[in-house]
């Protein structure tokens, strides 16, 4: 498989058959298999004989990252464990993580949209790809890795640190293609720089970025050092991972495989669609997932959509480049951030206040970096230094255990960190994306 014509280009009215079709099945699917879509239903009061077409998809539930967090970790899985093949976690709000897992037709169905995503993107079989994403629990390197094995590329398993040696390899098997995230690819040309490498001087063709969000003025630095095309790949590991949409090199939005995720832009207070082309949170419903399907799964993520054919030939509608998010994420370095899951440290911890500022920046290196403002108590702060550098320390390292990210922590005074009449500002992001 290397892309998917049939389902890619299909004509809009049998799209929406097959969309059709395959809501009804999962319908009941869900509802047979699920204690908790089974509740959810039921309190809405909808049968899944009633969803007969694509359309009846408003009568259902959304289901949103607190069902999968208060359901953690097997409540809302249809499979039993033994089917399940694969598993992997992101970062949740506070305590739990997100779990996700993929039978043996899920993983095949990742393989093939990832497939989709690296053939719109412009590979061909027999390229080389030099893969720059985590391996291992982030859903980055291995849905990478699956959808190249599928569509026959030369994989190249780097994963994501050790730049010398990324920049090594680079230079000595020379990949046409690179996938990382968009500040990593930039953090590599200048270390190249430093190194005496020209990042130009390779057999470049084309970069697929993502996980984090990147604006166009990173894009034309990104071609203009690497000399490349660069290409945007957006994902979230509830829905499947990397593989739920794409550019093309035409980039005037990243096509979406509604044929398998099937798209809604809502208006995140009132749940209503918003018209084509306007801003709103992007809600999708996994089709034919089978470990997790997931039902209207509110992403957070701000987009508009576009269900104009491409000039490439895909009517697959297109989202536009992340806007933002509905609620306080941020992603740092290609990790998801929340602030609750700092506060949970920060509070649990003798000698703070319940006060703190995330401070995010990206002014060396192209890397996002993270800084937090900890007020401590009076009676800590009247103390002694190398108590307070102890509890510095504590922080850190507890922070840096939760987040998977090193991080500056900063203890400030009692009563310095602005306080708020309504919602306290958390986070300060001086990123401009
Ligand atoms: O980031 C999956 C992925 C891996 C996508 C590799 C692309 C490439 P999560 O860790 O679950 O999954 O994070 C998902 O990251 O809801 C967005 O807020 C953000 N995100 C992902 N791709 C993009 C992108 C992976 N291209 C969350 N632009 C999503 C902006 C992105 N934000």
């Amino acid at each position: 498989m290397i892309w998917n014509e049939k389902f890619e280009c299909m004509a809009p009215a049998e799209l929406k058959q097959v969309q059709s079709e395959r809501l009804k099945k999962l319908a009941a699917y869900v509802y047979k298999n699920c204690k908790v879509y089974k509740d959810k239903f039921d309190k809405a009061t909808v049968k899944p004989d009633k969803i007969n077409s694509i359309d009846d998809i408003k009568r259902l539930p959304f289901t949103t990252k607190v069902d999968m967090r208060d359901n953690y970790p097997y409540g809302l899985f249809c499979m039993d464990q033994k089917d399940v093949k694969e598993i992997h976690v992101s970062s949740g709000t506070t305590g739990n993580p997100t779990l996700v897992g993929y039978t043996k037709d899920d993983l095949k169905l990742w393989s093939e949209v990832m497939a989709r995503c690296l053939a719109c993107a412009g590979a061909e079989p027999g390229d080389t790809v030099q893969n720059a994403y985590g391996y291992g629990l982030f859903t980055g390197g291995l849905g990478v890795h699956y959808g190249g094995l599928e569509m026959g590329l030369r994989i190249i398993p780097m994963s994501s640190g050790q730049t010398q040696r990324q920049l090594k390899i680079m230079q000595d098997f020379k990949p046409k293609i690179i996938t990382c995230t968009p500040s990593y690819a930039l953090y590599m040309a200048e270390e190249a720089k430093d190194m005496g490498i020209d990042p130009k001087n390779g057999n470049w063709k084309i970069g697929v970025f993502g996980a984090e969000p990147w604006t166009e003025k990173m894009r034309d630095e990104i071609e203009a050092v690497w000399n490349m095309l660069a290409t945007d790949i957006y994902g979230l590991s509830e829905i499947i991972g990397p593989g739920v949409a794409q550019e093309c090199p035409h980039k005037k939005g990243l096509h979406l495989f509604s044929d398998v995720f099937y798209p809604e832009i809502i208006d995140p207070d009132t749940g209503e669609s918003v018209k084509e082309g306007q801003d709103g949170e992007l809600v999708i419903t996994t089709l034919t997932k089978q470990a997790i399907p997931l039902i209207r799964y509110r992403t957070r993520d701000l987009v508009s959509i576009n269900c104009e054919k491409c000039k490439c030939g895909r009517t697959s509608p297109r989202i536009s480049k992340i806007k933002g998010r509905t609620d306080d994420m941020i992603v740092v370095r290609g990790i998801n951030v929340f602030p609750s899951q700092i506060e949970h440290v920060i509070l649990g911890i003798e000698g703070t206040e319940p006060h703190y500022q995330i401070i995010v920046d990206r002014q060396q290196h192209h890397l996002d970096e993270v800084e937090v403002l900890v007020e401590v108590n009076s009676k800590m702060f009247s103390d002694e230094v190398k108590k307070l550098e102890e509890l510095r320390r504590k922080i850190k390292k507890e922070i840096e255990t939760v987040l998977s990210i090193g991080v500056k922590v900063t203890l400030v005074e009692p009563k310095t960190i602005e306080r708020s009449m309504g919602k306290a500002k958390r986070v300060i992001d001086k990123r401009q994306i």
